[in-house]
């Protein structure tokens, strides 16, 4: 549904104190919308409190500057708002509790979203949160300054794949060039970004590029980062996002899985597929959801047995026997 429910309006509107909540591990788009949002109504004279802790992840942590510190705890709470999360399970509430009788809106463009909210605005054709809030901030004639553009532009630019997965669409690029215009500076949030690899993190692309494995002829490639080389290396399995997408620029491949060994016999694993493979099938199989072309789920068992499992369940939903 790409028009904003009247309903959404009329609540923030008539609402002096708002929650906004994001998912638990926030990425790009989540922090990115949550920071938008947060100034934005800051600046029109709402009280905002967003509940600590949202943990920054260190390719996010410039975007630090951008918020207002979250805010404290308002005395009375006249609404919730939820961005980016799929289902209610996914809130990162932090240290705050669910007030009751609140209203609850949920703002989302995940297909599988089960519209937890009171007011549900659900667009699961909007390539990112990040436009649906730009989008909201536009209709609230509401100010985008500097901050704000570059936060949304960071919402964009990384749950598009920096404008190449297959949710790039017009809207993508016509909001990231009206970002731009607003301020968002392209080179310097692109380098903040993509071009800011800790020692770690390219020791862990080392490591699961080394143990690729491929099947079918090279239409599926697993990643691995096992414990023991990541102990040798002295890695962190959190200092990994975005090391599955090159398991995608590999040719021919359509669907691809990072497993990151956590802890013993506790695996998450990322996914990754083309074309109209839906892999959120497989994820959600393992109790985890995504997108149909990026998911994710973890699999409380020893590596070989959860890759095991992910390659038969990815070979029934590719038709193999
Ligand atoms: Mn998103």
């Amino acid at each position: 549904m790409d028009k904003i429910p009247e309903k959404l309006i009329d609540l923030i509107e008539k609402s002096d104190s708002l929650v906004l909540l994001s998912h638990k591990n926030s990425d790009g788009d989540s922090l990115g919308s949550v920071i938008a949002l947060e100034r934005v109504l800051s600046k029109i004279g709402k009280h905002i409190y967003v509940p600590a802790p949202v943990v920054f992840p260190q390719r996010y942590s410039f975007m630090h500057k951008y918020s207002n510190g979250w805010g404290n705890v308002p005395d009375k709470i006249d609404a919730l708002l939820a961005v980016d999360c799929s289902t209610a399970d996914r809130i990162d509430w932090g240290d705050f509790e669910k007030p009751d009788n609140v209203p609850f809106a949920n703002i989302d463009h995940h297909d599988g979203n089960n519209n937890f909210g009171d007011i549900n605005w659900v667009n699961p054709s909007a390539p990112a949160a990040g436009t649906m809030v730009y989008k909201l901030i536009r209709s609230l004639d509401a100010p985008i300054d500097k901050e704000t553009a570059s936060s949304l532009y960071v919402a964009i630019m990384t749950d598009t794949g920096r404008f190449s997965f297959n949710n790039t669409n017009s809207d993508a690029l016509k909001i990231a060039g009206e970002l731009v215009e607003f301020g968002a500076e392209p080179k310097f949030l692109t380098t903040n970004i993509y071009f800011n690899f800790s020692e770690g993190y390219l020791r862990n692309i080392g490591i699961a590029l080394f143990n690729s494995r491929s099947f079918h002829r090279g239409r599926i490639l697993f990643l691995t980062l096992d414990r023991a080389a990541m102990l040798s290396f002295s890695t962190s399995p959190e200092d990994s996002e975005g090391i599955i997408d090159f398991a995608m620029s590999v040719r021919n491949v359509d669907v691809a899985a990072l497993f990151k060994e956590i802890a013993p016999n506790n695996i998450r694993v990322s996914f990754r597929s083309r074309r109209g493979i839906n892999i959120a099938k497989v994820a959600e199989y393992f109790d985890g959801g995504g997108h149909p072309n990026a998911a994710g789920c973890t699999i409380l068992s020893n590596l070989v047995m959860a890759q095991t499992a992910v390659l038969e369940n990815i070979r029934k939903l590719l038709g193999y026997r």
